[in-house]
């Protein structure tokens, strides 16, 4: 009765919501007994991908990597969740597409919240640091964010709690016979 593995990708901007919804949703899938991991930032951006910096380049470098990571452990019949912003549409086709060649469901969740409202939250100051110029090509300031024009969930983040979304994110899994 084991379901292959898949790949739930989250994108959103700093301060979205998206790595605590991610967390939680680890946590949910873990606690019902499927092998969930999470890939995010402290665990890659300070590891396989310690050499990128927030250039469009190097972010789509990023991306690369971390959907080709993701397709391994989904291949290995793990749920794979990524937590990056992953501003590019193109680069967000790309990983799904890897996913589709391998016969891997890709489940992308739009962590969707106003700018402003990121940028009240600022947990970490970096939304004022980028409006002083001291971050450069910061994402929903000096840098793009393309919004997914069909995510296969969508998640407003100032209007639902964590569980709410998780609940959301699970729903569209069961619908789908995914979980
Ligand atoms: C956006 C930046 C930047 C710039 C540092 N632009 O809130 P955080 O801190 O923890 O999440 C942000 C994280 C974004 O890394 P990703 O790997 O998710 O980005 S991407 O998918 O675009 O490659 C933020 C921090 O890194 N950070 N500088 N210039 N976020």
């Amino acid at each position: 009765n084991r379901k292959p593995g898949l790949t739930i990708w989250f994108t959103g901007l700093s301060a979205s919501g998206k790595s605590t919804i991610a967390s939680a949703l680890e946590q949910h899938l873990l606690h019902r007994g499927v092998s969930a991991y999470r890939l995010d930032g402290d665990n890659i951006r300070f590891g396989l991908n310690k050499n990128l910096g927030f250039s469009p380049e190097d972010r789509t470098e990023n991306i690369r990597r971390i959907a080709e990571v993701s397709k391994l452990f989904a291949d290995a019949t793990n749920i794979a969740i990524t937590s990056f912003i992953s501003p590019y549409r193109s680069d967000r086709a790309s990983a799904r597409q890897l996913h589709q060649e391998a016969g891997i469901p890709f489940v992308e969740v739009f962590a969707d919240v106003p700018v402003e409202v990121a940028e009240q939250r600022d947990p970490k100051g970096l939304y004022q640091k980028a409006r002083a110029g001291e971050i450069k090509e910061f994402t929903g300031v000096s840098a793009p964010y393309e919004v997914p024009e069909t995510p296969e969930v969508h998640v407003h983040t100032d209007r639902s709690t964590i569980a709410q979304a998780v609940e959301q994110i699970v729903a569209y899994l069961e619908a789908n016979n995914l979980l």
